[in-house]
């Protein structure tokens, strides 16, 4: 029984590791990864994700919690299966694979499994059983251990470098304008793993276009910044779920083409009415022909004149002014014209369908616990956004909401950008708690608390501070 247990343990450690490195190397679907994609996906849905969202900054690292916990299950669950016979035990890798990956890899990962439970029999009456459980204890444990610190180590990043997104000054070697975040310092969410993100080489890449158009076409990258004349614009990006005051919006120089070339070159057919976009990763979206033939609406292949890099989108992102990061398509692959609607990948989840950015706006200085000078000028300073409507006014409370102070507006360059605001402000001594608010011409910030699933956190940013 023990050495079942030990030879099942052993074989389901090594078939973690072939899927993995298959999923890596090959692009051959993993059931682990399909364990991981429907537990998010799961969590997507109900209050979980929102909670795990809601630890503000914690989206990615909650996701490794969730992959390196599905991992132990995987390995946990078929270690258990050693107490089978390896042919059940096998028989239950498929079936598990099966329903995960489709029967193909199935068979394939169930023949692999039993293939290494009877490679294993002999450790069975090896002497150097013992040694083999020690390197694959700890091999296990640097495993889980180097997932608890991917899992955590975000969390102390935050605090250590609170400008990830902040409009003032970036990180990147190259000198930005003011309110522009780099490539670097741009957040960062996705569906999968980021391991696990299509890292795409340009000679691999085309883009189809199919559907309802006069000329169906694929294009490389070259073709699509040789035939189409290159807009470059301001967007700020911003997801859905980040929490009010939180980091997960950036602003920078996007380049690309129009969406509306494109689609004038290979003809628009009668009878079109959406575009449904494909990305690399297996994630969709779905967008009235209509607004995707507005002027602003890019396929952008350079952020701040650089090339994208595989995270953020290589080799070709959408860019959608006035809605939410889920409507924006990194890696994207196909572009189809239909008669139908097809929602996008989140709205399937529960989120909205049309995502359009609400105003938003959020306190960067002073930090919250800051101790300030009492009697000194601080200037208080952040940025609003109401996605392309124009933030017409910015309000600070330094009373907790009692009282409301007109803050100083930066013009913005481009009407789809985050509006930078100051106010400059003499604390007396004592505790006090500020809370900004914006305007965007007839439309007020909500006040009222919500959470991001399904439109959107709404709520006032507060920041405590003391002045002595
Ligand atoms: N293909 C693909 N595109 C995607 C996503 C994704 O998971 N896969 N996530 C979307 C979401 S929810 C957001 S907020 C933005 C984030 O872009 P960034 O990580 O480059 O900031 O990408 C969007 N486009
Ligand atoms: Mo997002």
């Amino acid at each position: 029984m023990k050495h079942k247990l030990l030879n099942g343990f052993i074989a389901s450690v090594a078939l973690s590791t072939l899927i993995l490195a298959a999923r890596l190397l090959a692009n051959i679907p993993a059931p682990l990864e399909a364990v991981y994609k429907e537990l998010t996906h799961f969590l997507g849905v109900p209050a979980m994700f929102q909670f795990i969202h809601r630890l503000l900054g914690f989206g990615q690292a909650g996701k490794v919690v969730a992959f390196v916990g599905s991992a132990t299950l995987w390995v946990g669950g078929v270690a258990l299966a050693g107490l089978l016979a390896p042919i059940p035990a096998a028989a239950l890798v498929a079936l598990v694979s099966v329903i995960l990956v489709g029967p193909l890899w199935g068979l394939v990962w169930g023949a692999v499994y039993l293939g290494l439970r009877f490679a294993l029999e002999p450790i069975r009456t090896s002497v150097d059983r013992r040694g083999v459980l020690n390197s694959l204890g700890l091999g296990a444990a640097g495993l889980f251990g180097a997932g608890i610190v991917a899992a955590v180590q975000p969390l102390f990043a935050g605090k250590s470098a609170p400008v990830s997104a902040a409009p003032n000054g970036s990180s990147s070697a190259v000198k930005l304008a003011d309110g522009i975040t780099s490539q670097n310092d741009l957040y960062y969410v996705s569906i999968n793993n980021e391991a696990l993100d299509p890292k795409i080489k340009e000679a691999d890449w085309t883009l189809q276009v199919d559907g309802l158009v006069t000329t169906k076409k694929s294009f490389t990258l070259q073709a699509l910044k040789d035939e189409f004349q290159m807009q470059s614009q301001e967007f700020t990006l911003a997801c859905i779920s980040n929490p009010i005051g939180g980091d997960l919006i950036g602003n920078c120089v996007w380049g690309g083409l129009r969406v509306k070339d494109l689609l004038q070159s290979v003809g628009v057919k009668a009878g079109a009415k959406f575009i449904q976009w494909e990305a690399a990763d297996g994630f969709y979206e779905s967008l009235p022909l209509g607004m995707a033939l507005e002027e602003d609406v890019l396929l952008a292949y350079s952020i701040n004149g650089e090339a994208l890099n595989a995270k953020h989108g290589f080799p070709l992102r959408v860019i959608l002014p006035g809605h939410f990061g889920m409507k924006q398509p990194r890696w994207l692959t196909k572009i189809t014209l239909t008669a139908e609607e097809k929602p996008g990948f989140w709205a399937d989840r529960g989120w909205s369908r049309t995502a359009y950015v609400q105003p938003l706006s959020r306190i960067d200085a002073p930090a919250a616990l800051e101790g300030l000078k009492a009697g000194a000028v601080t200037t208080v300073h952040g940025i609003a956004y109401a996605g392309s409507k124009p933030v017409t006014g910015v309000q600070v409370s330094t009373d907790d909401g009692k009282t409301w102070l007109e803050a100083s507006l930066i013009a913005p360059r481009s009407k789809n950008t985050w509006t930078r605001w100051t106010l400059n402000w003499t604390p007396t001594a004592g505790a006090h708690t500020l809370k900004v608010r914006c305007v965007a011409g007839d439309t007020a910030q909500s006040g009222k608390d919500s959470d991001s699933l399904p439109e959107a956190a709404s709520g006032y940013h507060r920041v405590s501070v003391t002045a002595g």
